[in-house]
Order: C-alpha cells, then sequence, then structure tokens
C-alpha cells in the first residue's frame, strides 16, 4: 500500500494528512478557500487519495496554514514512496487553462530542488495570497524529496494561472510515482 498518515501540530498550525498515491477519497479543510480549491484540484488531476485536515492561525494570516500543508504533504510523499523503487521516477506536463498555460517538470530524486518562474498580474485569489504558490511548492519539493520546476508561461488571471501550475504538478507528479513493476529503483547508482 503507497500510502501515509502525517500528523504535525505546532503553535501556529494542527495538521493531519492522509495520501494514497494510488488514489482515493478527496476531502479538504483548511480554512483557506481558494487553498481547498487548488487542494482539491491537485488530488483529483493527480490521481491521489488526498484528506486533509487544518486548524492554522488564521488572524495571523494563510501563510504558516498553507507553508505547513505543504511540508507536512511533502512528508507524506516521501513516506508513501519508500525507496523510492519501481516508480517512472520522472514526469513532465503542461496544463492549459483558458488564457493561461503552466508547465511542470518532476524528478522523483532524491535530492529536493524547486526551479519556480511565474508571474502573477493580481496579487490574490479571495483569501489566498498568490506569493504563497512558490512557498508551498518549495515545502512540498523539499520534504518529498523530489526536483520539481514549474513554469507559468503566460496568463492574464491569477486564478487561472496559480490553478494551471497546481494541476500541471499534479499531472507531473502522477506520471512520476506511477508504478513500473521493476521494484528497483530507477537510477545508475542503483539507490535514490
Ligand atoms: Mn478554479
Amino acid at each position: 500500500m503507497r500510502t501515509a498518515t502525517v500528523e504535525r501540530k505546532t503553535k501556529e498550525t494542527d495538521i493531519w494528512l492522509s495520501l494514497n498515491l494510488d488514489g482515493g477519497d478527496v476531502s479538504i479543510s483548511t480554512g483557506v478557500g481558494f487553498f481547498d480549491h487548488m487542494l482539491n484540484s491537485f488530488a483529483t488531476h493527480g490521481g491521489f487519495g488526498l484528506q486533509v485536515k487544518v486548524t492554522g492561525d488564521l488572524h495571523v494570516d494563510e501563510h504558516h496554514t498553507i507553508e505547513d500543508t505543504g511540508i507536512v504533504l511533502g512528508k507524506a510523499f516521501c513516506e508513501a514512496l519508500g525507496d523510492k523503487g519501481g516508480i517512472e521516477r520522472f514526469g513532465s506536463f503542461y496544463v492549459p487553462m483558458d488564457e493561461a498555460l503552466a508547465f511542470a517538470s518532476v524528478d522523483v530524486s532524491g535530492r529536493p530542488f524547486l526551479v519556480f518562474d511565474a508571474e502573477f498580474p493580481q496579487a490574490r485569489c479571495g483569501g489566498y495570497d498568490c506569493a504563497m504558490t512558490v512557498e508551498f511548492m518549495r515545502a512540498l519539493a523539499f520534504n518529498a524529496q523530489i526536483t520539481l520546476h514549474l513554469k507559468s508561461l503566460y496568463g492574464d488571471n491569477s486564478h487561472h494561472i496559480t490553478e494551471a501550475l497546481y494541476k500541471a504538478a499534479a499531472h507531473a507528479l502522477r506520471l512520476a510515482v506511477k508504478s513500473n513493476d521493476t521494484g528497483k529503483p530507477l537510477s545508475t547508482k542503483g539507490v535514490l
């Protein structure tokens, strides 16, 4: 079973998250409506089972809630992937959303890295600061121990640009974590 359940409690956030790489129920509650929308899209398009319950310090702002959810989701990916054996390892995907186009490329490498190149014409999507997308994706990549490249090629609407980025990341991850039935890490080193 490629699953993980991770709990993390700090003075800023209290998070419970359950991930199944091979699908299952999707149930998201973070207290930030647009972020729930993004995580729902991420899980649905990635084909992941994902249940998330977050109680964060939203009286401050949404920063800790979103970044810490990225940390916990990344830890869940890392745990669910185990020794990273028997998967395709690489995945890349373009997602258009109306006028916006986003690209994502993933290597389940064991070497955490994020390259993020996107501009957002509007600063916010509802209660979500668009500056949080890079924070979430960095937390996800570093804690999952993956290399993640994300690029917005163009777009006029921050909701479309952000959603295309989350969906592109989801599809790239879906391809990368797909089972290849070898049971072994895809590496000349033999270990990832
Ligand atoms: Mn939308």
